[in-house]
C-alpha cells in the first residue's frame, strides 16, 4: 500500500559547472526527475522540484587555471548554459539555483557550525602533499607524477587514467605540482571528519530494514558500503573556493564539496520558499525523493543522511532514491574531458524543436537497472517507426478525419457498439498500469503504457474503419469520430509527463481545457460541438543526412581523442646487449615499389642492399603513393626469415614509427648513405 503524503520534495543532483550537460545526465537524473513531477503535478499534488548548479570542487579550479581566468568565471559560463538548456527541454524545475549564491554559502556555513557546536566532528591531523612554491596544499588532481603500478610518467594524484587504478597522491613515484612543476613536500595539515561509523547502526537500520523497496541497484550498493564498515570522512579541504570553515584558525579551508552540495538542496528549497522550506524537510507528512546517477549515491544514502541526522531538528531523511545506471553513447563511455557525449545545448541548436524527441528516446532506453547505449541509428529508428509512425500517425488520422467528414467540428456521439466500449474500457487498464509504474519510478514501463493508448486509436481506426462507414452510415461515423476523438485526448494527457511539448501542441489541436490525471480515462473529454484546432503534424521524419551529420562530428571526436590521449607505450621489458645486436639493422635504397593487388595495405618494395638487391613487403600503402617512396632509403631488418604475403617472398622488414593517429612513418637516414650500410 502506497502511502500518503501531503507534499513531495523532488531533488535532481546538482551538475557540476564545469562543462554543460549531455545525454547521460539527462537519462539519468533530470528527465525521470521531471517526468515524475509532471505526473504528480497533475495528479494535483503538492510538489517542488528543485534544482542547481554545484560551482565548488576542484575540477572547476583547475578548469580556470587551464583557462586563465577565474572560478568564478568558470561557472557563470556553465549554469547560464545549463539552465538555458534545461529550461529549453522543458525539464520544469520550479527552482534551478547555485552554490555560489549567498543564501548557499550561509546555509552551509550554519549546517557546519553547527555540527561543529555539537561536537558532531572529529579533528585529525595528516600529512599531505604541500607546494611551497604556490604556498598551497595540493589536492589529489593537483598532482602528478609516475604511476606505480604501470609506470605511466602521467598519473593524476586520484587516477592513473593509463592503467585506471585510483590512487593517493602520496602514492606517486616523483610527484609534481601541477600549479608551479615543483616537487612537493609533505606537510601537516588539520581536518574535521564526519564519524560516519557513529550513524552505521542508524543507517542500516533506516536502510536494510526500512527500504527494501528501493530499487535493488541502490539497495545493494548501499548493502555493500554498509557491510564494509564506515569510516570518518573528512568535510573539509585545503582549497581557496568553496565555503569557508566557519572556525576560527581555519584560514584556507573551504567545506569540501561534498559536504556543501547535497546542502545545496536546502538551500535552493529555502531560496524558493523562504517562509514555508522547511515544511518540505522536516513535517513527517512530506516526502523526498533524489534523482541522482549511480556514482552519487553513497553521498545520498549514508553521508548526506548521516549529516542530516547529525544535525537533527527534525530533518528527514530521503523517502526514496530512485539512481539510474549509467548511459553509454554509440558503445563509449561518455567523458566530458574527451568530449565524447551528445551536449544537450548543442542538440537543441542542431535538431531544433526536438525536444520531445530527446525526450522521448531517452526514457525509452533509459538505464534504469543497467547501463544502456544511446545510439543515433536507434534515435532514428524510434522517432520514425513511433513517435511519427504510431503516435504522430494516430493523432493526425483522427483530426484529419473530423476535418474531412465534420468540418472539423467534433460530432456526437450515438449508441456505442461493443468495439468502442472495450476500446474506451482499455484505456482505463492503461491508467492503471501506466499509473502504477510511474508510482514506482519505472519510467520506461510507463512510456511504454502511455504509448499503447496511441497503439490502441490506431487499432481501432483500423478496425472501425471510419473513411468505409462514412458511405453508408452517418450515425456510425459520427460515434467512431467521436470515440477516436476522446482516446486522443486521453493520450494527451497520459504523454504530458514524457513529451510536454507534444502534449501542448494536442491541447490546442483537440481543443482541451485544463488536464488532470483525474481526466485520465473519461470519454467525454472533448464535448460534442468542439471546433477542433489546426491539424499539425506531431512529428516529422529525421532524414539520414541529420543523423550523419552527429556520427560524422562523434568520428572526428574520435580522431581527435586518438591523438591527444596518446600515450607512448609502456616501455618494454630489459633486452640484453648481445640479444639486441643479433638483428642485422641495414640501409637500403627503393628501386620499385608498387601495390600488391588485392591486399589494400601491402606494398612490394625491390630494395638495392648494395648486395643482389631483395624483395621486401610491408604493410604501409595507406599512408605512402608507391612513387613517393622509389628513391628514398629505409632501415629494414635484413636477417629475419623469409616469410611469405600474398604469396610474395618478403625477404626482411622495413621499419617504421607509428603515430599517435595511427599512421606509420616510414624511418631514413638523415643524410644519403652507404646501400647496405649497417645501422649500429
Ligand atoms: N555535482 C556530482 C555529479 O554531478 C555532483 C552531484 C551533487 S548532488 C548534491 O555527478
Ligand atoms: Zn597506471
Amino acid at each position: 500500500m502506497e502511502k500518503k503524503f501531503k507534499r513531495t520534495l523532488i531533488t535532481t543532483a546538482l551538475p557540476y559547472a564545469n562543462g554543460p550537460v549531455h545525454i547521460g545526465h539527462l537519462a539519468g537524473v533530470y528527465i525521470p526527475a521531471d517526468i515524475y513531477a509532471r505526473y504528480l503535478r497533475l495528479r494535483g499534488d503538492d510538489v517542488v522540484m528543485i534544482g542547481g548548479s554545484d560551482e565548488h570542487g576542484v575540477p572547476i579550479t583547475i578548469k580556470a587555471k587551464k583557462e586563465g581566468v577565474t572560478p568564478q568565471d568558470v561557472v557563470d559560463r556553465y549554469h547560464k548554459i545549463i539552465k538555458d538548456s534545461f529550461e529549453e527541454l522543458g525539464i520544469s524545475m520550479d527552482i534551478y539555483s547555485r552554490t555560489t549564491s549567498d543564501i548557499h554559502s550561509a546555509t552551509a556555513s550554519e549546517f557546519f557550525r553547527h555540527l561543529y557546536d555539537k561536537g558532531e566532528f572529529v579533528e585529525k591531523t595528516s600529512m599531505q602533499l604541500y607546494d611551497e612554491k604556490a604556498n598551497q596544499f595540493l589536492a589529489d588532481r593537483y598532482v602528478t607524477g609516475e604511476c606505480p603500478h604501470c609506470h605511466n610518467p602521467k598519473a593524476y594524484g586520484d587516477q592513473c587514467e593509463a592503467c585506471g587504478t585510483s590512487l593517493n597522491a602520496t602514492d606517486l613515484i616523483n610527484p609534481k605540482s601541477a600549479i608551479t612543476g615543483n616537487t612537493p613536500v609533505l606537510r601537516e595539515t588539520k581536518h574535521w571528519y564526519l564519524p560516519l561509523d557513529k550513524w552505521e547502526p542508524a543507517l542500516r537500520q533506516w536502510i536494510l530494514e526500512g527500504h527494501k523497496e528501493w530499487k535493488t541497484n541502490v539497495y545493494g550498493q548501499c548493502k555493500s558500503w554498509l557491510d564494509l564498515g564506515l569510516q570518518p570522512r573528512a568535510v573539509s579541504r585545503d582549497l581557496d573556493w568553496g565555503v569557508p570553515v566557519p572556525v576560527e584558525g581555519a584560514e584556507g579551508k573551504v567545506l569540501y564539496v561534498w559536504f556543501d552540495a547535497p546542502i545545496g538542496y536546502i538551500s535552493n528549497t529555502k531560496e524558493l520558499l523562504p517562509d514555508t522550506w522547511e515544511k518540505y524537510w522536516k513535517d513527517p507528512e512530506s516526502r523526498i525523493i533524489n534523482f541522482i546517477g549511480k556514482d552519487n549515491i553513497v553521498f545520498h544514502c549514508i553521508v548526506f543522511p548521516a549529516m542530516l541526522m547529525a544535525y537533527g531538528d527534525g530533518y528527514q531523511l530521503p523517502d526514496n532514491v530512485p539512481a539510474n545506471e549509467f548511459l553509454n553513447l554509440e558503445g563509449d563511455k561518455i567523458s566530458t574531458s574527451r568530449n565524447w557525449a551528445v551536449w544537450l545545448h548543442e542538440y537543441l541548436r542542431d535538431l531544433p524543436g526536438k525536444q520531445d524527441v530527446l525526450r522521448y528516446v531517452l526514457t525509452a532506453n533509459a538505464p534504469e537497472t543497467r547501463d544502456n547505449d544511446f545510439t543515433w541509428a536507434e534515435f532514428q529508428q524510434r522517432n520514425n517507426s513511433e513517435l511519427v509512425a504510431i503516435l504522430g500517425n494516430f493523432v493526425n488520422r483522427a483530426v484529419v478525419l473530423v476535418k474531412k467528414y465534420y468540418d472539423g467540428v467534433t460530432p456526437a456521439a450515438g449508441t456505442l457498439e461493443e468495439v468502442d466500449t472495450t476500446t474506451l474500457a482499455e484505456i482505463g487498464t492503461i491508467k492503471q498500469a501506466l499509473s502504477e509504474a510511474l508510482d514506482t519510478f519505472h519510467f520506461r514501463d510507463a512510456l511504454k503504457e502511455a504509448m499503447n493508448i496511441a497503439r490502441l486509436g490506431n487499432r481501432y481506426i483500423q478496425e472501425t474503419e471510419p473513411w468505409k462507414v462514412a458511405k453508408t452510415d452517418a450515425a456510425r461515423l459520427a460515434t467512431i469520430l467521436n470515440t477516436s476523438l476522446q482516446i486522443a485526448a486521453n493520450l494527451a494527457i497520459a504523454i504530458e509527463p514524457f513529451l510536454p511539448f507534444t502534449a501542448e501542441k494536442m491541447v490546442k489541436m483537440l481543443r482541451l481545457g485544463s488536464m488532470t490525471w483525474d481526466d485520465l480515462g473519461r470519454t467525454d473529454l472533448i464535448p460534442a460541438g468542439t471546433t477542433l484546432g489546426e491539424a499539425e503534424l506531431l512529428f516529422e521524419k529525421i532524414e539520414d543526412e541529420t543523423i550523419k551529420a552527429q556520427t560524422d562530428r562523434l568520428a572526428r571526436i574520435k580522431e581527435e581523442n586518438k591523438v591527444s590521449q596518446w600515450q607512448p607505450a609502456p616501455q618494454a621489458p630489459d633486452v640484453d646487449f648481445d640479444t639486441f645486436m643479433k638483428a642485422d639493422l641495414r640501409v637500403g635504397t627503393v628501386v620499385e615499389c608498387e601495390k600488391v593487388p588485392k591486399a589494400d595495405k601491402l606494398l612490394r618494395f625491390l630494395i638495392d642492399d648494395g648486395g643482389e638487391k631483395r624483395t621486401i613487403v610491408s604493410g604501409i600503402a595507406k599512408y605512402y603513393k608507391p612513387e613517393e617512396l622509389v628513391g628514398k632509403q629505409v632501415v629494414f631488418i635484413a636477417n629475419l626469415p623469409p616469410r611469405k604475403l600474398k604469396g610474395i617472398t618478403s625477404q626482411g622488414m622495413i621499419l617504421s614509427a607509428e603515430n599517435a593517429d595511427g599512421s606509420l612513418t616510414v624511418i631514413s637516414p638523415s643524410a644519403p648513405a652507404t646501400p647496405g650500410a649497417q645501422v649500429k
